[in-house]
């Protein structure tokens, strides 16, 4: 069995650059990872990468080949991988005996709560390697700077949420800019919370192009509430905090955490309901320290 994340998001969202940072960071508090690139369209990668896709199919030649934009490219590369998932099965199997994985994909939103061969590729995947793996949805954290935006970026987090069925992560990334946006119509709580979208139909009406969809976001905002799944944690890639805060989150969802623990129900449980600072324990050398402590020693 082997650990691992699916990291997803829109264009530029800042998937290249997590995988890169939060490969750092869990080499620095003692896992071994690979990052496998299975974007096509990743030029110049930032990381080392333990399998990439461009050793199966290139973008260019897809285009070249097939008369396709890049979209059109994409869609056919993710195809052309789960029609050849034995290839990307072999790459993997000498890894997850020890390795926590890290999948770098693509930034075309579509992939992921529309077509099914991105879903597909992840599900194989799990079956045949006895994966745990989570999705880490990374949104840029300027799209709560227009409430119309937000409204997508959440639709959006729902819909790949229900279309991939996985432990699901939805972050903002790139917090560290925020400011950089000019003083945001609500405190940060509410975009991460999502707790009353009510409040937002004032702002959607102070902008001509929203109030024309006025009574449309009205009831997709409900949709987003009757679901009531759809939340945002944090993050800044360059910031060790940021980084373990997300990783603790993560190690929870995908049961890293209950990794090697052989205990009773009751004790699974206590695990589950317990505070978030258990990670670190597992490394000799930080043991009983708090996680500022551990941060300190592990110098991003
Ligand atoms: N300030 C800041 N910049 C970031 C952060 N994360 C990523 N970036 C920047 O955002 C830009 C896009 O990052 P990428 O990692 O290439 O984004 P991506 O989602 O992989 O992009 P595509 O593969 O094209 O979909 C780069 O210039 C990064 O340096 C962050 O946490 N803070
Ligand atoms: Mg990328």
């Amino acid at each position: 069995m082997a650990y691992g994340q699916v990291v997803i998001g829109p264009p530029g969202s800042g998937k290249t650059t997590y995988c890169d940072g939060m490969s750092q960071f869990l080499k620095l508090i003692g896992r071994k990872v690979a990052v496998i690139n299975l974007d096509p369209a990743n030029d110049a990668l930032p990381y080392e990468c333990a399998v990439n896709i461009e050793d199966l199919i290139k973008l260019s030649d897809v285009m070249a080949e097939h008369s396709l934009g890049p979209n059109g490219g994409l869609v056919y590369c993710m195809d052309y991988l789960e029609k050849n998932i034995d290839w990307l099965q072999s790459k993997l199997e000498p890894l997850v005996k020890d390795h926590y994985l890290l999948f770098d994909f693509p930034g075309q939103v579509e992939l992921f709560f529309l077509h099914s061969n991105a879903k597909k590729v992840i599900m194989k995947l799990i079956k045949k390697l006895d994966l745990r793996l989570t999705a880490v949805h990374l949104v840029d954290a300027h799209l709560c700077s227009d409430p119309g935006k937000y409204v997508s970026a959440l639709l959006l987090s729902l819909s790949t949420m229900l279309h991939l069925e996985l432990p699901h992560i939805n972050v903002l990334s790139k917090i560290d800019l925020i400011e950089s946006y000019g003083k945001l119509a609500f405190n940060l709580d509410f975009y991460t919370d999502v707790q009353d979208l009510s409040f937002l139909h004032y702002h959607l009406d102070q902008d001509p192009r929203s109030s024309k969809y006025r009574k449309l976001t009205k009831e997709l905002c409900e949709v987003i509430e009757d679901y009531s799944l759809v939340n945002f944690t944090t993050l800044d890639i360059q910031d060790k905090e940021s980084v373990g805060n997300l990783v603790k989150l993560i190690d929870k969802s995908n049961g890293y955490i209950f990794a090697g623990i052989e205990g009773s129900a009751v004790e699974f449980s206590k695990i589950a309901a317990g505070p978030l600072d258990w990670d670190y324990y597992r490394y000799p050398f930080l043991m009983g320290a708090s996680l500022d402590v551990c941060l300190l020693f592990l110098s991003f």
